[in-house]
């Protein structure tokens, strides 16, 4: 993998650059849509591709262990030819997924995290080894660290030797990785994780530790799980002053559509979230005029596009009473068309923050932008 920065704003710490892997290019800043089990939900691969314009998607290592299970993956000959997404992809390391997903029953200790699984309650086991391991064999293009996510509000000493034992499980992930081959024929690269919960110190040590460790990307977890937004950006901040600026920075699970503005702002070049698509299900629709409740009464007789201000197919061809319609009956056509036309204005988001990186406008129209997308409809 490489990376090539373009453009570096003069008025902010934003960033315009390339990715390259062996499956293809990323123009960065890029959000990547969360395909969880293999499969964004509710969107097809070629919308992915065609109408989405997508050029990277997340899988998580947790829920694809537990299902299909590895065997039917390498059987398939990885997750690219498994679901025909033939684009870079990039697995969480279920570093954030045992805490979150599988909660009782689950214990951490220096060897390792043994959780029950969300599907059958069976009992499993994670290392860091492991965990390199499984990634391995989904054959993902980025691999991530095994860490440990502590929830907010955290006590400093709980986020202290967690966050020093996420460093020591980094020390093993890079080992392992480093003499285990990919099993498909293209590279594979490993991003570390700083953590380090809200606590100014400990931010700064986990990134000069993880900086140290001299991997070709890096990403900040522990944030967007509650916190202020005030609180993730000053977090955020401090720590992209010390992650090595030639190297891309990943924001883990964030965000908002401001969240992102902002995130890239500080330096950031990466993002995933399940929000566009989990949110689209509910019927809550991101706009370039801001957000919309597409249940709501008001819309049951607008006959006007879903958004006007994007140059795509959900947007333009269905109604704004007609999804509305969909989503109030039940109707599976509803989430697919929301979370299409969600992932398009993520896509879009991030490509004009890029455009204008590159203009040198960037700063000026992040700022007018934000204030037009905290809008409610
Ligand atoms: N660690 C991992 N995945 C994550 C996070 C983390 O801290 C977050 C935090 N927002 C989202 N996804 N491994």
């Amino acid at each position: 993998m490489t990376f090539d920065i373009q453009t570096t704003d003069p008025n902010s710490k934003a960033r315009a650059g390339v990715i390259t892997t062996d499956h293809g290019q990323i123009q960065t800043p890029i959000f990547m849509p969360v395909g969880t089990a293999g499969s964004v939900k509710a969107v097809h691969q070629r919308e992915l591709k065609e109408d989405i314009k997508a050029q990277i998607i997340l899988g998580n290592t947790y829920h694809l262990y537990l299902r299909p299970t590895l065997d039917i993956i390498e059987k398939a000959g990885g997750l690219h030819k498994f679901n025909g997404w033939d684009k870079p992809i990039l697995t969480d390391s279920g570093g954030y997924q045992v805490y979150s997903l599988a909660g009782t029953g689950r214990k951490i200790k220096e060897e390792g995290v043994t959780f029950k699984s969300h599907i059958d309650g069976s009992t499993h086991f994670f290392t860091p080894e492991g965990v390199m391991d499984i990634q391995r064999t989904i054959g993902a293009d980025i691999m991530m660290a095994f860490d440990e996510c502590t929830p907010y509000p955290c006590e400093y000493g709980y986020a202290r030797e967690s966050m020093e034992m996420t460093h020591r499980w980094l020390k093993r992930c890079c080992d392992h990785f480093d003499k285990t081959e990919p099993k498909y024929g293209y590279s594979q690269t490993l991003f570390p994780i700083v953590q380090g919960s809200v606590y100014k110190d400990l931010r700064v040590k986990s990134a000069e530790v993880i900086a140290s460790f001299e991997r070709e990307g890096n990403a900040i977890g522990g944030l967007s799980v509650g916190e202020p937004a005030e609180m993730m950006y000053e977090m955020t901040d401090m720590v992209t002053d010390i992650l090595p600026k030639d190297k891309p920075r990943y924001l883990m699970g964030v965000g908002t559509p401001a969240n992102i503005l902002e995130g890239i702002a500080l330096g950031i070049d990466m993002f995933d979230c399940v929000m566009p698509t989990r949110n689209a299900r509910n019927g809550m629709l991101f706009t370039t005029e801001g957000t919309i409740n597409m249940k709501n009464e008001k819309w049951k007789d607008d006959f006007s596009p879903l958004d006007s201000g994007l140059n795509s197919y959900a947007s333009n061809f269905y109604t704004k009473a007609y999804v509305r319609h969909l989503l109030k009956a039940d109707e599976m056509l509803g989430a697919m068309i929301c979370s299409v036309h969600n992932l398009t204005f993520y896509l879009w988001l991030v490509g004009q923050a890029r455009e204008q990186i590159i203009a040198g406008t960037f700063k000026t129209w992040k700022d007018s932008m934000v204030v037009k997308l905290m809008q409610r409809l």
